[in-house]
């Protein structure tokens, strides 16, 4: 009978023990973070991916890129603005938001500011009642688009530019336009500063010191206290860096990390700004702001300069698919439209890039790989397919250069393979490779460095029944949310 009780214990202790060794297989962690991870504010943004610019002002009526400061407010009249027609366009061409120049550097604003006397409110236009700013941020609102501002630190108006009081001035106007318009997800804070100007009918060159004439660090806190959701964009960050070139093309590696102690808003150094800082002390993902035409504003001259539909989709590879975001200029002409040469080619554009990523022709593969972390399914290479950036695979601390396969089951034909990391968990894969099988061997048909939010390879059309992705360097273990496949269609 002792015995059996004996016998009794000692199996029941070797089921509990197994219990827990399982329980605890099962109950991995996660790898921790490595280096800089983003705040929830720019995981929101990061989302966005592809959003419009539109710079619309005195300028559009005078044909310049950069206003003086004295121009006679009368001069912006738009015969037949259409809030619906810009904001519809952009929609159509997939954008997820709309930055409006509520006031670029010539200082006219396109809201009754209470602070200046040039603005809107004293035009004829609309009897003085107008309000782009209200008519454009509705319409986004209407049709699902996020809203954003741009308000230039540089004021070639103001008659105390670069004195004190303009900045009370400038503090003003941003928190008018970060209360009276409802959410804002991004705040882009322009670098072009000081030179000549109006300012008040002093026609004078000023300049002020970008390091400390704006005390950003207090400017900013304005913006955190009213739109705490809202992105800040500048060369500096803090949560979104200019990407170092006004020609839509990330750099490659592009680091979602930055060094953005060492910049100041105006003073930045361009290369760097277009690869970002590894490791980096903060996260400060780049965008790519462009213009669909060679200026930033409307020009009659320009109409025949429209990027073409093929050279927005290479726009979009070279910004999207280097983890960068997408900000496309669209500047309405002077009936306050985008015109139809724009729209057409955004349209064909769509077309393109819908036609290429309906369908991930990797959706139904087996995916395997030479590691899972805990063996656990939580970290499945399964994970990569599902269409979800909360998902991911995952390997063993130890496990730094893994690889993952995934059988199609058939032969599938695609030139595009999408990456995305899972982006909470730091920015960690340094570089990859990636091979298709052909002729009963592994052949390597690309390699790249950085990944973030998302990677785009582009290469030639391939046709395979198996592809494998080499982590070849990382400094920690991988945390991979999507491995996709897809077609461009042929012309
Ligand atoms: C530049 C400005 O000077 C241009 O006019 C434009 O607004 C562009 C987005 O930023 O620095």
């Amino acid at each position: 009978m002792r015995k059996f009780a004996f016998l009794f214990i000692l199996v029941l202790s070797f089921c509990i023990t197994s219990l827990i060794r399982v329980e605890s297989i099962k109950a991995t962690d996660p790898p921790a973070p490595y280096g800089p991870v983003p705040s929830a504010r720019q995981l929101r943004w990061h989302e966005m991916e592809f959003y419009g610019f539109i710079h619309f002002t005195i300028n559009t009526f005078t044909d310049k890129e950069w206003g003086y400061g004295d121009e006679a407010p009368d001069l912006f009249n738009p015969t037949d603005f259409d809030a619906d027609q810009i904001v519809r366009t952009a929609k159509e061409a997939g954008m997820k938001g709309l930055i409006l120049t509520a006031k670029h550097h010539d200082g006219f604003c396109l809201w009754p500011s209470k602070y200046t006397e040039h603005s809107i409110k004293n035009i004829e236009w609309k009897g003085g009642r107008g309000d782009v700013v209200k008519e454009i941020s509705e319409a986004c609102r209407k049709h699902g688009l996020k809203f954003g501002i741009y308000l230039s630190p540089w004021d070639r108006n103001h008659k105390d530019y670069g004195r004190p009081e303009y900045i009370t001035y400038f503090r003003n106007q941003l928190r008018e336009l970060l209360t009276g318009y409802g959410p804002v997800f991004e705040v882009f804070l322009d670098g072009a500063n000081g030179g000549d100007g109006f300012y008040g009918g002093a026609r004078e060159v000023r300049t002020i010191d970008r390091e400390t004439y704006y005390d950003w660090a207090d400017t900013w806190k304005i913006i955190r206290e009213l739109q705490p959701d809202a992105c800040i964009f500048s060369d500096a960050g803090p949560d979104v860096r200019w990407v170092g070139n006004e020609r839509g093309i990330a750099g490659d590696p592009c680091w979602a990390t930055s060094n953005r102690e060492e910049f100041v808003p105006g003073r930045a150094d361009e290369a760097r700004l277009n690869s970002g800082d590894r490791p980096g002390t903060h996260w400060v993902p780049a965008e790519c702001d462009v213009s669909i035409r060679p200026g930033w504003f409307y020009h009659a001259k320009e109409d025949d300069k429209v990027r073409t539909p093929q050279n927005l989709v290479d726009l979009y590879y070279n910004s999207v698919g280097r983890g960068a975001s997408l900000h496309l200029n669209l500047p309405p002409d002077r009936r306050g439209r985008i015109p139809e040469a724009d729209v057409k080619s955004l349209r064909r554009f769509r077309r393109i890039l819908d036609a290429t990523f309906a369908r991930d022709l990797a959706r139904s593969a087996k995916a395997d790989a030479s590691n899972t972390r805990g063996r656990d399914k939580r970290y499945s290479p399964a994970n990569v397919l599902d269409g979800r950036r909360d998902t991911y695979w995952a390997t063993d601390d130890h496990i730094k250069t893994p690889e993952l396969i995934l059988d199609l089951g058939r032969e599938a034909t695609f030139n595009v393979v999408r990456i995305r990391e899972r982006l909470p968990l730091g920015q960690r894969v340094e570089a990859f490779a990636l091979d298709q099988w052909k002729d009963g061997r592994w052949v390597e048909f690309a390699t790249g460095t950085s990944i973030g939010n998302c990677r785009l390879v582009r290469a030639e059309h391939i046709t395979t029944s198996k592809i494998r992705l080499r982590i070849t360097q990382a400094p920690v273990c991988p945390a991979i949310a999507e491995l996709a496949l897809f077609a461009e269609p042929k012309e």
